[in-house]
């Protein structure tokens, strides 16, 4: 059966999601918005794992055609729906893409990849902080900071917002929720502050999400507070 609307899937507490929907909003596409609640496990139900067996946000159905990983999507939006007038999110020429593109894998294999490997663990299994992680992310905003820099000008990768600074801001907002700050990194940080500013949707796809977590990421500590006392207090017993 083929869809006869484009369906977006996602969860506003994810950062990738973020991403995609400030681009869907920028292009102004029409798109059904369909919110997946992770903390349910609505990705694993059988009806999402058909569509994307991966089970991750988040997914696009555009009329039957199904992507997921969200920076294929956001290159995908931008090759299919960009008009004249927002075609500089995505620029066209080769040298003009491949900077943007360059950015969009920096973001994926070490940006992003070192937020979660660093947070991951420490929210979910509530593992002391592991240095040499914190490391690799602290060395991955060093190099932001430093692109910027050396850069010179006021985006990443020019004088107008790119998906690239949609993709990578969509990471900060994850630093943001985990308060951890970046202040110290006064290039990045000064960036992240003109592009939340030059996103006009940037406070709709974006805000609501980082309250999700600041607040799921409090509730997880909590709960490994009181599990850790009442083992603790068992520990007591037993002796
Ligand atoms: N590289 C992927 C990452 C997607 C991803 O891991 N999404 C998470 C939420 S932030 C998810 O769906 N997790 C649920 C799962 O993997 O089952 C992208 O950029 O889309």
């Amino acid at each position: 059966m083929a869809w006869l609307s484009a369906e977006f899937y996602f969860y506003k507490g994810s950062a990738p999601c973020r991403s995609v929907w400030m681009t869907l909003k920028l292009l102004n596409c029409e798109f059904e918005e369909k919110h997946v609640d992770l903390l349910k496990a609505e990705n694993k139900r059988p009806w999402f794992i058909r569509m994307n067996p991966q089970h991750t946000v988040p997914t696009f159905n555009d009329h039957s055609f199904i992507l997921w990983e969200s920076r294929a999507i956001m290159q995908y939006l931008m090759n299919k729906y960009a008009t004249e007038g927002t075609q500089y999110l995505y620029p066209k020429e080769p040298e003009e893409r491949a900077k943007v593109d360059r950015m969009l894998f920096f973001d994926m294999g070490t940006l992003y990849h070192a937020i979660k490997e660093y947070f991951g663990p420490k929210i979910h299994q509530g593992m002391p902080p592991d240095q040499e992680k914190e490391n690799l992310l602290k060395t991955s905003l060093d190099y932001l900071d430093h692109f910027l820099e050396i850069g010179g000008v006021p985006y990443l990768c020019g004088e107008r917002i790119t998906i690239a600074d949609i993709a990578i801001l969509a990471s900060i907002t994850e630093l943001d929720a985990l308060n951890y700050s970046y202040k110290c990194y006064g290039e990045l940080f000064r960036w992240s502050e003109r592009v939340k500013e030059g996103i006009p949707c940037y406070k709709e796809c974006c805000i609501e999400g980082v309250e999700m977590t600041r607040a799921r990421v409090k509730q997880l500590e909590d709960d490994l507070k009181k599990q850790m006392e009442k083992e603790r207090k068992a520990s007591i017993t037993k002796k």
